[in-house]
């Protein structure tokens, strides 16, 4: 057997700026596509010989194939150990947590987490570092310059090595272990919440739907809910990762996650209702008549995240994505804490949570995470918030009205339009950049614009500057709009438009959220032209 040197050459395909690559199956089935990708990976890395890699992905079709691309090639290029999932899996937070725990080199992790699956679906894949969290902008850009001069790629020869039994082969002179996917994970999340006190809640007649919508979190839901806090059988439902998620798109929605969403609403709903995403890092909460924005359930975990034993020593900062509702920094500022408000992406929380200035981080998009790794977590936030109903005792419909009744309300919404045609697109948050600085002191149906910009971040870490990471208009009152394009579709442009409304405690915090917000998306479709430009009378998703 022996080490191939194969040529290649450069490859368009990775959006600059983004922490992996995230295409379409076919387009990764393509000859040399992953490879090249791998290869420009590994030659922006420095100093990982000998050293451990971690591999797993979401199992989503292709997941197989490129596992085995890559073992080839980690042993190729001298790295000395890979860790790789039993069965190829590895949800994102347990990929993040098993790097961590075996102080490994990094990661790479396969997915094209909520993006649906199948030989017509996405694939994706992504390097974690050696703190478990998704690589820098200094790594990616790297990888990126790599992709536009690659010339040749490592591998071996060497037969595909199973996946499905636990145990240790050489690949030349590398050794792969096939790790439980599952174990290090349950033992992490058994370490932070109080399983007992969970344990009994579920025991005094408790119930609860966890649906995994048959991606990654299946077996980890199965073996922590349903063995290890007695769950009753079937709690968990879709719990089998398949290669196409059974058809289904595994992004945990309102509209991809009706399902859950109408048996919560419904007179036979059980006391909660959650979901994860494809890879594992999202989740979607929702209580007996009661759904729980990302945006407030971030607010209610960092205010009662005391409750659980891994935080009961309080928490050292919260850092929520510019476009998630300020409902956080309403918790922040009455628990004196620090709040930090960073671009969208996970990433940008590493450094913030490397430095222990931040406890806990969220998004808007139904990422939620901690210091535990460095990824947003979906479990975790499951667990997180069992584990502060078996201590209050309330139902989640209480616990949140109790919240809005302390802090005011956020009302929040984004609406997403999908699979525009990408000048379009551009144009369209080209002209509303230009016309923000006209826009400040400008009144549109009682709303004054108190501040108009394209949001930069300052890391106070590391000095680094991001910039361009969205539109946002603030009102006086405290409202805001933002306009983003997302960085994750795969098919034309996704433009995002998140609005926002402060209700303060004492108003009325009841109205529906869609006609709470009436008047601020009217305003989003004036000001950008959305309809006029894209042909569009409706988003394709609001959530
Ligand atoms: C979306 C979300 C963002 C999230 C990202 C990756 O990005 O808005 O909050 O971090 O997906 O999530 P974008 O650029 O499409 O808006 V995941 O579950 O794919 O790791
Ligand atoms: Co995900």
């Amino acid at each position: 057997m022996t080490i191939l040197t194969v040529e290649t050459t450069p490859f368009e395909g990775q959006k600059p700026g983004t922490s992996g690559l995230r295409k379409q199956v076919p387009v990764f089935r393509q000859p040399r596509y992953a490879e090249n990708y791998i290869q420009s990976i590994f030659d922006a890395l420095e100093g990982f010989a000998g050293k451990t890699l971690v591999i797993g992905g979401d199992g989503r079709y292709h997941n197989d194939a490129v596992i085995q691309t890559a073992i080839r090639m980690a042993s190729a290029n001298g790295f000395g150990h890979v860790l790789v999932g039993q069965g190829g899996i590895l949800s994102t937070p347990a990929a993040s947590h098993v790097i961590r725990h075996n102080k490994a080199f990094g990661g790479l992790v396969l997915s094209a987490s909520h993006n649906p699956g199948g030989p017509d679906g996405d694939f994706g894949l992504k390097y974690n570092a050696s703190n478990g969290g998704p690589a820098t902008e200094k790594i990616t850009d790297a990888v990126f310059a790599r992709t536009r001069t690659i010339a040749r790629y490592k591998i071996t020869d060497t037969p595909d090595i199973d996946l499905g039994a636990r145990g240790e082969t050489m690949v030349e002179g590398m050794t792969v272990t096939v790790i439980d996917a599952v174990a290090d994970y349950a033992d992490l999340m058994q370490s932070l919440f109080d399983f007992d006190a969970i344990r009994a809640m579920f025991k005094s007649g408790f119930r609860m739907r966890f649906d995994a919508m048959h991606a990654v979190t299946g077996p980890y839901a199965r073996r922590i809910l349903e063995g290890m806090l007695g769950a009753p059988e079937g709690t968990v439902v879709n719990g089998v990762p398949l290669p196409d998620f059974g058809g289904g798109h595994p992004d945990p929605n309102l509209v991809h996650a009706k399902g859950l969403y109408d048996l919560l609403m419904s007179d036979d709903a059980p006391d909660f209702g959650a979901a994860s995403d494809g890879d594992g890092d999202r989740n979607l909460i929702i209580g007996r008549g009661q759904f729980v924005t990302p945006s407030d359930s971030l607010a209610l975990l960092a205010a009662n995240a005391h409750l659980a034993p891994g935080y009961a020593g309080g928490l050292s900062g919260i850092a929520r994505s510019m476009p998630t509702s300020a409902a956080a920094d309403r918790v922040a500022e009455k628990m004196g804490l620090a709040i930090y408000e960073t671009p969208t992406g996970w990433k940008f929380f590493g450094n913030l949570l490397d430095a222990g200035r931040v406890t806990i981080c969220g998004e808007e998009s139904a990422g939620t995470g901690s210091n535990h790794v460095r990824e947003k977590d979906g479990l975790w936030a499951v667990l997180l918030w069992l584990n502060i109903l078996a201590v209050r005792k309330q139902s989640v419909r209480d616990i949140v009205a109790e919240h809005w009744r302390t802090y005011g309300r956020s009302y929040y919404t984004r609406h997403d339009y999908e699979e525009v045609e990408t000048g379009a697109a551009n144009k369209l948050v080209e002209d509303l950049h230009a016309r923000l600085p006209n826009l400040i002191g400008q009144e549109f149906g009682g709303y004054t614009v108190a501040y108009a910009d394209d949001f930069t971040y300052h890391d106070p870490v590391d000095g680094s500057v991001a910039t361009n990471q969205g539109l946002r208009i603030g009102f006086a009152d405290g409202s805001r709009i933002v306009v983003r394009l997302s960085g994750t579709g795969t098919v034309g442009a996704t433009l995002r438009f998140y609005v926002e409304r402060y209700e303060p405690a004492g108003g009325n915090h009841f109205e529906e959220t869609q006609k709470a917000l009436a008047p601020l998306i009217a305003i989003a479709a004036t000001l950008t032209g959305i309809a006029e430009r894209t042909g569009r009378d409706a988003p394709t998703v609001i959530t």
